[in-house]
């Protein structure tokens, strides 16, 4: 199949999911061509079929807002005649999603067919906004297949846009192999002293991801064991925490790493996990977490139970619940074997129900859906509810 994929190239999970699709596509014998402003962090060019395009956004001093969703369809309409493309698969709905099925009309009476992975926010917060929900809807009922990150998400996308379509769960997913390369490199064990524990957090920084409650509970885990906070990712409310350190007198015993290509090479020496987000669809960090054999503390929100398993691969608390937070992580960091089960209950979780090529196999068994008309969103939400109840 040729392939063109469209997404943030920012360091969040929608971007990263359509990158590491993009290459597993392409190692599967597709060709895939990746449209976005920026190339993503996680690109690689390594790979015969993995093209990059980029968006150029012009700039105009009538435009106080340049249009990008209309470039972005510019682009979808070039890149799609010339690589002849038999399907744009868009990851994010907002505006990748709209700007698709605007360049799917531009190809008519050639056109391409249009897939849709809602992320989280591009529903549940943004996409539900009032200057932005009509064309939300619009480019989800319109897409020829859609799908969600998790069931939380294909719910609250039919409850909270209300949009008449039949969206398919597909799961994000995690190579297996790619951790067990990890642990043979050097990881941050050399910013701590022998004995102490290594708790890692991993995001965009941004506010749903409640930075400070990890600072927090790393600051009541610190007094009772030795250990050390890496905050791993970079965003808006960094600066925050770092400042909330600093007040806690804890500054000294976190490490701001910033960005990393390679997420893996730091999990896989860590020993805790964090994930106190407010709002979280799925959590992919979580996952990468437990594909590296690392146990995880989340709040209990979206998706996340489908994710981890309370008791079983980490514990789940409710959202800005410190306290609870802090004393499971505690508990587990003094119970070596108990940290260790959960552990392995994680790695081998995340390699039975979220494994790459399991997952990649469900893309492209809806593109092949998809392309021979009979796609999964012939039956509208409405029926679909109706059989339900
Ligand atoms: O966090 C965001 O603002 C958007 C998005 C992103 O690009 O990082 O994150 C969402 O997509 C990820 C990949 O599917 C999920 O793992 C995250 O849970 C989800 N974020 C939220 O729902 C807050």
């Amino acid at each position: 199949m040729r392939i063109g994929i469209g997404c943030y190239p920012t360091v969040g999970g929608s971007g990263v999911v359509a990158t590491e699709l993009a290459r597993a596509l392409a190692a599967a014998g597709d060709e895939v061509h990746l449209l976005s402003y920026a190339v993503p962090p996680r690109w690689s060019w390594a790979g015969p079929r993995l093209f990059f395009h980029e968006v150029a956004v012009r700039q105009y001093p009538l435009f106080e807002y340049p249009p990008y969703s209309l470039a972005l369809a510019t682009k979808m309409v070039e890149v799609s005649r010339q690589q002849k493309l038999d399907l744009l698969h868009v990851h994010y709905a907002i505006p990748n999603a709209v700007s698709a099925i605007l360049a799917r009309q531009i190809l008519a009476p050639q056109p391409v067919k249009v897939i849709t992975t809602l992320h989280g926010t591009d529903i549940t917060l943004i996409g539900n906004d009032p200057s932005y929900a009509e064309t939300t809807r619009f480019g989800i009922a319109e897409s020829d297949g859609v799908t969600a990150v998790s069931e939380w998400l294909r719910k609250a996308t039919l409850e909270t846009l209300d949009v008449p379509k039949s969206i398919e769960v597909v799961p994000n997913f995690i190579d297996p192999e790619r951790y067990d390369q990890a642990r043979a490199r050097r990881g941050p064990r050399r910013w701590a002293e022998a004995g102490e524990k290594l708790l890692v957090h991993v995001s965009n920084m941004r506010p749903v991801k409640r930075i400070s409650d990890v600072v927090r509970v790393f600051h009541r885990v610190s007094r009772d064991v030795p250990s050390r906070l890496l905050l791993v990712g970079d965003g808006p409310e960094l600066a925050r925490a770092e400042q909330l350190a600093r007040e806690l007198g804890i500054a000294d015993r976190i490490r701001f790493v910033g960005t990393v290509a390679l997420v893996e090479d730091i999990l896989v020496h860590c020993d805790l996990f964090l994930l106190p987000s407010e709002s979280e669809s799925f959590g992919l960090a979580a996952l990468e977490a437990l594909a590296c054999g690392v146990p995880v503390i989340a709040s209990d929100v979206g998706g996340v139970p489908e994710v981890i398993d309370h008791g079983e691969t980490g514990r789940l608390c409710p959202v800005g619940d410190v306290d609870a937070m802090a004393e499971s992580a505690v508990e587990l960091l003094r119970n070596e074997d108990e940290l260790v089960r959960l552990g392995e209950n994680g790695r081998a979780r995340a390699a039975q129900r979220f494994s790459m090529n399991d997952i990649v196999g469900r893309y492209r068994e809806l593109y092949r859906r998809v392309l021979d008309g009979g796609q999964d969103a012939s039956r509208d939400g409405q029926s679909e509810r109706a059989e339900q109840a």
